[in-house]
């Protein structure tokens, strides 16, 4: 019989189960803390009944207690007495278990439950969690920095004090005039040496920033000629579109950036339609990157087969956790495409460990994006990562290496913060 049910009797083959101890780690408690040090975070703290803990990052800049609820109300009952070690089975539980699968709260929400029981098992194993995932294929990983400016001027000083802080890889954004306020631009000049665009701002309503296609395509290409004209060929230089440009502006703008040989040009078409990135794609050699609000696989289907893109830009937060994004990064792999996770200062520090721990193992990395925390946001998750010579670590604590201090947090209420809107000279609302 080839394939049929094993009889009752059946002696076990050699090599099978063994009666030797279980591994069982059994989840005591979980708790979702919501802080706001310096900008908002959601946190799942997860406990065994040994007293080993593991932190997750449920951070969704703007709808952070969407999360915060969906943990608490619908995740935490069911992750007490589980075994804290089932993490591929707590993941599909999560995910196939609610029936309604998908979407960013549901899986930023996932997401934390994922990175809490990787944190719990390599702590467990004595180890940091990229042991666990294979090792580490690099020795350091690549940043990238920020830098922005209101004019010209100011933004080549802003990418004069980004490598003096250490980076080899810049993210170059600025005005553009004639509209006031542009994605990616600091109000104010850093006064910390840190770069400081913070997008989300505290107010019981969303700001609203105004937007022109025409004026941003004419601005752009100037823009780069100058920091090649000051900075020479070799400073790889990036640039984020943010979802604003219709499929035949984004290959206008690829193409019309060529001479400056970007190292990527990021969400230059809004997420939903993987289709527009064919005909970017069919235009220029300016390569692409994209994904930052995606949040599973089948985000990516078509532009990975396809190659329609260079770079993969999720969090470990908002796409279901280190299971899922791993799943993701080695689909991209078969197809040369490489990492650049998504790190802004909406990704928590956890968040960003768990990015680090990826980043070291993986083999298809990139670059990852890095933007310093706040002094009152360090003050509340203590990190193990290292910033050296322009490359990140993870650091060599078990776990992710991140210890959160509820004293510290207690200073820091949540406080309602917004991602601002965007419109059209003549009001029409527009993708920020
Ligand atoms: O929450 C939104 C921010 O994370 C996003 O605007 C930052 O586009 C971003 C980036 O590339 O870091
Ligand atoms: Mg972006």
């Amino acid at each position: 019989m080839i394939g049929g049910p094993v009889p009752a009797t059946a002696a076990a083959p050699a090599g099978g189960p063994t009666a030797g101890p279980t591994t069982r780690s059994t989840i005591r408690s979980a708790e979702v803390l919501v802080a706001s040090p310096g900008r908002n975070f959601v946190t799942l703290r997860v406990v065994t009944e040994d007293g080993v803990v593991g932190l997750g990052d449920a951070t969704l800049n703007g709808r952070e207690l969407a999360v915060a609820s969906y943990l608490t109300d619908h995740v935490v009952p069911l992750l007490v007495g589980r075994d804290a070690h089932r993490i591929e089975d707590t993941w599909q539980y999560l995910y196939r278990g609610a029936y309604w699968r998908r979407g960013p709260v549901t899986m930023t929400a996932i997401a934390a439950v994922d990175m809490a029981l990787w944190d719990i098992k390599a702590r467990l194993a004595g180890m940091p969690l990229y042991q666990l995932l294979g090792g580490a294929s690099r020795t350091g990983i690549m940043a990238y920095g920020h830098a922005s400016g209101r004019d010209v001027p100011e933004l080549l000083d802003s990418v004069r004090a980004q490598m003096a802080e250490g980076f080899r890889s810049i993210r170059v954004q600025t005005s553009v005039p004639g509209i006031d306020k542009v994605y990616g631009v600091a109000a104010q000049p850093s006064t910390s040496g840190r770069y400081d665009y913070e997008p989300a701002q505290r107010a019981p309503l969303p700001a609203e920033e105004d937007w022109d296609p025409a004026a941003y395509l004419r601005h752009i290409p100037t823009v780069f000629e100058a920091v090649r004209h000051e900075f020479g060929p070799a400073l790889p230089l990036l640039h984020d579109a943010h979802h604003r440009l219709t499929p035949i502006q984004a290959a206008r703008l690829g193409k019309s950036l060529e001479p400056y040989d970007l190292f990527w040009l990021e969400d230059c078409t809004p997420a939903e339609n993987q289709d527009a990135l064919r005909l970017v794609r069919a235009h220029t050699t300016t390569p692409l990157a994209i994904g930052e609000v995606f949040n599973t696989v089948w985000d990516y289907q078509t532009l990975i087969r396809e190659q329609l893109v260079d770079y993969v830009r999720s969090s470990v937060t908002h796409a279901g956790g280190i299971t899922a994004l791993r799943r993701i990064l080695d689909l991209a792999a078969q197809y040369q495409i490489r990492s650049g996770l998504h790190g802004p200062t909406d990704v928590s520090p956890v968040g960003m460990a768990a990015a680090l721990h990826l980043d070291l193992a993986i083999h298809n990395f990139g670059i990852q994006e890095y933007m310093q925390h706040s002094t009152p946001t360090s003050s509340v998750f203590r990190t193990s990562f290292r910033w050296e010579g322009g490359y990140l670590h993870p650091g060599e604590h078990h776990g992710l290496g991140v210890e959160y201090d509820d004293e510290a947090a207690a200073h820091f209420p949540y406080q309602a913060a917004y991602l601002p809107v965007s419109r059209l000279k003549d009001g029409t609302i527009h993708d920020w």
